[in-house]
């Protein structure tokens, strides 16, 4: 059994991380829970500042997340995009009416100087999450993906308009080398009895998070209560371009591949009972591996994985 108080810091993305945070607190307090969030899908566009990881985080754990896709808000209309379309304007990235609030909250208080830290904070507090959600930086960083064609374009651009059903050369995340942990991230890491790397997209997702200045050590330093969730099963990615990219990058695209990524800075790998035949050869990484049912079908299952994971990093230090 997992102790309710139990202070957990999970590096998050996107949807499938949000899902893992929504199972964490309700094993553990949600006071003692932190989420560092990416902050490199974040886009500008109609003039708003959209920060998708951020806001599916929130809007998960605040229960108002749209359960058709894992992002944006619930009984949505998407009265304004109608307009955008008769006008003939871009609707590849869609904006429901709800979840515009959002942006054109976090948009105007940045305008006012206010950090995205703070904005965030705001917002969390606004829609009721139950727990800290930090951005990794306050600064932008911006994840650019170069096809194989030469061109180089955006992480929206990839992951939405061209639906990621593009091959990729490379990825880079600009202005990663300058940007500095927002404040609390470094101390949410230190202070945690157990790290989680969410079963995010390993690539896109945590790798702009372990590209911050002070992270990578961080986490390495207290690597024995680190735990990486392998996002892939079966060598498949539930939802997303993560297996993909791991072969287009020349890496292993299974929990393997994920478990050698990760393994300077977690002890500890959570593969699913598919994966069970890979478990000699992640222990011969040094990482322990761990085999479970990781597929997140409801609240319940995922606070399975959650206490599993938890048990997990705390058995292994
Ligand atoms: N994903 C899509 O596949 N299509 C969209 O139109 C879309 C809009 C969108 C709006 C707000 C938001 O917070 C997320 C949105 N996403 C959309 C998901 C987003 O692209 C991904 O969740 C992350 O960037 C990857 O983790």
């Amino acid at each position: 059994m997992v102790s309710p108080d139990t202070r957990v810091t999970v590096l998050a993305g996107g949807v499938g991380a949000a899902r893992f945070l929504a199972g964490l607190v309700r094993v553990v307090e949600p006071a003692g829970v932190t989420a560092v969030v990416n902050v490199a899908d974040d886009v500008d566009l109609f003039g708003l500042r959209v920060s998708p990881d951020l806001d599916t985080v929130t809007y998960t754990l605040a229960g108002v997340v749209s359960p058709e896709t894992g992002w944006g808000l619930v009984d949505e209309t998407w009265q304004a995009m109608a307009t955008v379309e008769r006008l003939g304007g871009p609707t590849w990235f869609r904006l429901g009416d709800r979840d515009l609030g959002t942006h054109l909250y976090r948009t105007r208080r940045l305008a006012e100087g206010a950090p995205l830290s703070t904005v965030t904070a705001e917002i969390a507090g606004g829609w009721g999450a139950p727990c800290r959600i930090l951005p990794v930086s306050d600064d932008r960083i911006e994840t650019r993906v170069t096809l194989t064609d030469g061109r180089e374009i955006g992480f929206q651009e990839y992951f939405v308009r061209e639906r990621h059903a593009v091959e990729v050369a490379a990825v880079r995340f600009a202005g990663a080398d300058d940007a500095r942990p927002a404040p609390g991230v470094l101390e949410a890491i230190d202070d945690a009895d157990v790290v989680v790397i969410a079963p995010s997209n390993p690539v896109v997702s945590i790798g702009p998070l372990l590209a911050v200045a002070g992270l990578h050590e961080r986490l390495a330093a207290k690597r024995q209560r680190v735990v990486g969730v392998s996002p892939l099963i079966g060598g498949r990615a539930l939802k997303g371009p993560a297996d993909r990219l791991l072969r287009e990058l020349g890496e292993r695209p299974d929990a393997v591949g994920v478990a050698r990524r990760y393994r300077d800075l977690a002890a500890t790998a959570v593969i699913d009972t598919v994966d069970a035949p890979l478990a000699a050869e992640i222990e011969a990484l040094g990482v322990r591996a761990v085999v479970t049912d990781t597929i997140m079908r409801d609240p319940e299952t995922a606070g399975a994985l959650a206490a599993r994971t938890v048990e997990a990093a705390v058995a292994s230090s």
